[in-house]
């Protein structure tokens, strides 16, 4: 094998931007297949369980099929603690059913973004218009504390990191849409709203970190959402995201950052974030 018989011209590089499109495009319409024959039925809305919302998400309502998410084209066992590794479609009433991921892939696990980005296309791809994220956060905010749910207005990513590749020049200016927040707020009119910087982990932050991310802007800290929510828009899904406060964000009160914290908090939190969480995806409808 000769080193000039390796040699390929840049358009041949099976990594060139149009096929990578194309291939994650390609897995996310044979896992959306999947699903669609798994499951038994399509979706409308999807919903996206992350750290602390587990036992929420069985307060939308009864579960009408599940399959292992390793039993998906392209979707992997997640590796945390407090993730599961399902995807549920789940009864909202006598018509109408959630398609529920328990579990997602971080940036943190090093699969890149496509992997990151492949539920939501998933999600899209099977006929959902409709993306509710979930996650668990740390609070740079002093205003927050732990157990409170905030509404993502904006993000900041600060991964460097994106799953569009190729010039597709997303407009993010209603990224997480204000028709979506304005029904949640419905639900529960306490809910506050914050900007969510997604740092790329799985380290939490250093406490100068956290002063950075605050005076860029950032109220809430974590490692997912801000690549998923870039990819659910382009794939042309709404996005809502909704932020449980497991934590203060490293050097806020001093206290240290343990994943056993985070755990917790969604424990504690549980029964309320289900009722929210079930009046929420009840009452979402598709943008006119
Ligand atoms: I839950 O304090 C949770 N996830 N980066 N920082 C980051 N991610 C988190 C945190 C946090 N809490």
């Amino acid at each position: 094998m000769s080193a000039a018989g390796d040699a390929q011209p840049m358009t041949a590089t099976p990594h060139a931007a149009s096929d990578q499109r194309r291939l994650a495009s390609q897995l996310a319409e044979t896992a959306a297949a999947a699903l669609a024959t798994s499951l038994g039925r399509a979706h409308e809305v999807a919903v996206i369980i992350g750290s602390g919302w587990s036992r929420a998400a069985e307060a939308i309502g009864p579960v009408l099929a599940e399959v292992n998410a390793a039993d998906i084209p392209g979707m992997r066992a997640p590796g945390v603690q407090g993730h599961g590794s399902r995807v549920a479609s789940v009864a909202i009433d006598e018509q109408r059913a959630a398609l529920v991921f328990l579990g997602r892939t971080h940036l943190y696990e090093g699969h890149g973004p496509h992997a990151v980005a492949h539920i939501v296309r998933t999600a899209a791809a099977h006929g959902c218009h409709t993306v509710v994220l979930t996650n668990g956060c740390g609070a740079i905010k002093t205003a927050f504390a732990p157990g409170q749910v905030v509404l993502v207005a904006d993000h900041i990513n600060l991964t460097a990191q994106t799953a569009l590749v190729g010039p597709e020049f997303v407009d993010l200016t209603d990224l997480y849409s204000s028709r979506l927040r304005a029904l949640a707020k419905t639900v529960d009119p306490t809910l506050d709203e914050g900007v969510y910087a997604q740092f790329h982990g799985p380290q939490y932050e250093t406490p100068a970190e956290i002063r950075l991310a605050r005076t860029l802007g950032a109220d809430l800290v974590g490692m997912s959402t801000a690549v998923e929510a870039v990819a659910a828009k382009a794939a042309g899904l709404e996005v809502l995201c909704l932020s449980l406060v497991t934590n203060m964000a490293a050097g806020v009160t001093g206290e240290p950052v343990s994943h056993a914290e985070v755990l917790a908090a969604g424990e504690a939190a549980a029964d309320r974030l289900g009722s929210l969480l079930a009046g929420i995806v009840a009452r979402v409808t598709k943008q006119a």
